[in-house]
């Protein structure tokens, strides 16, 4: 199994929207096939072992498939994958994780047991879950799996008073960043930080097929045609006025723009995430501001922080992030540390919100 969650890691980023999996086909102490999930509409691991083993002449008659997640047991854009272990002669399928899709849940291991198949679960089941997180959290909340990145110095300053903020960490964290950036299939950020930064929030410093859709969060619609992150077309602008002329000025340009108001005048964040899911993303990369970063995190908007902090201070400067005054510490947010990682000479703190 830990050959197959290899070769999960290993699939390409276009396999999104769908799940990394990977699949060994084993009989008698010997591998017969590896097959890994192939772009949208292209087989499915376990096709890709099962084809990989027969290339190679070998029966798969009594052997056993090691799958980091269920097989499907619906027609999607490919047949079920449990209908065509069963007719292999698979004799055990081996399973680290379930399928949280609503078309598959349980059912692809239901059908492999009804037709005499042996099927062991949960073997690496929080590691594979892992592998597939992303999907996962969409399949499950229909939402992206959300991950906030930010940048400040060891007393969590993320700019001088005045704004001024390149670069607080080294080179090797900010490439560290596009890496994250490059395995989302979208990046948020808010009309603060265009204002501020001019940023072009796109994958740099690494070879990628795609790059992810950019986001701006702009409740009135203050941006300029002229920002970088406009440049090319193909940005989503989210914004809470019906601004038709603006509106019209930005679609023209190539752009997208949704109305998405919440109560307070503001975007609705916690729709902006169902819509984000609806758009089959898995998951969603934000570099914002600490306002945004604030109200994410109010909303409950994020699962995910990702923290590089730099060996310097900075005192009397911005923080990261915009949450209201406590008077007491049992309204703090709660969290705990994933992964603790040195990059170049910064620390990188992955922590996640604790499901409430
Ligand atoms: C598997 N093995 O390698 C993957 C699975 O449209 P389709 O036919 O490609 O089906 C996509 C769905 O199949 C996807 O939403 C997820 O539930 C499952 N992915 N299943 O047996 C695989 N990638
Ligand atoms: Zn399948």
């Amino acid at each position: 199994m830990l050959q197959a969650l290899d070769l999960a890691g290993k699939a390409p980023q276009w396999v999104a929207p769908n799940p990394k999996v990977g699949c060994v086909i084993i009989k008698n102490g010997e591998i017969l096939g590896l097959g890994v999930t192939q772009p949208p509409g292209g087989n499915h691991a376990e096709i890709e072992a099962m084809a990989d083993a027969r290339i190679k002449g070998h029966d798969l008659e009594g052997a056993t498939a090691f799958v980091t997640l269920e097989p499907c047991s619906h027609y999607g854009r490919t047949p079920p994958c449990s209908d065509a272990l069963i007719k292999s002669g698979i004799k055990t399928v081996v399973v680290a994780c379930l399928d949280t899709n609503p078309l598959v849940q349980g059912q692809g291991i239901a059908k492999l047991k009804a037709a005499g198949v042996e099927v062991i679960t949960g073997v690496l089941e929080q590691e594979a879950r892992e592998s597939n997180l992303g999907f996962l959290t969409r399949m499950e909340k229909g939402r992206p799996w959300i991950r906030m990145k930010a940048a400040a110095s060891l007393d969590g300053k993320t700019a001088l008073h005045n704004g001024k903020s390149q670069w607080i960490t080294s080179e090797a964290a900010r490439h560290d960043g596009h890496l994250w950036r490059s395995r989302a299939g979208a990046i948020l950020t808010g009309i603060g930080t265009v204002q501020d930064d001019n940023p072009q929030l796109n994958v740099r410093g690494i070879s990628v097929d795609r790059q992810p859709l950019r986001i701006i969060v702009d409740s009135k619609l203050q941006i300029s045609p002229s920002a970088k992150i406009l440049t090319g077309g193909g940005s989503l602008i989210v914004c809470a006025v019906e601004d038709a002329e603006k509106i019209s000025v930005l679609r023209d340009a190539g752009n997208e723009v949704l109305c998405l108001p919440n109560p307070r005048g503001k975007v609705d964040l916690p729709a902006l995430m169902q819509e984000l899911g609806r758009r089959q993303i898995n998951e969603l990369h934000i570099e914002a501001g600490s306002k945004l970063n604030g109200s994410l995190i109010r909303e409950q908007c994020v699962d995910e922080l990702l923290l590089y902090f730099a060996p310097k201070l900075l005192g009397d400067a911005r923080g990261l992030f915009d949450l209201p005054l406590l008077e007491s510490l049992d309204g703090a947010q709660n969290l705990s540390f994933h992964e603790i990682t040195q990059i170049g000479e910064d620390l990188r703190i992955l922590a996640r919100f604790n499901p409430s």
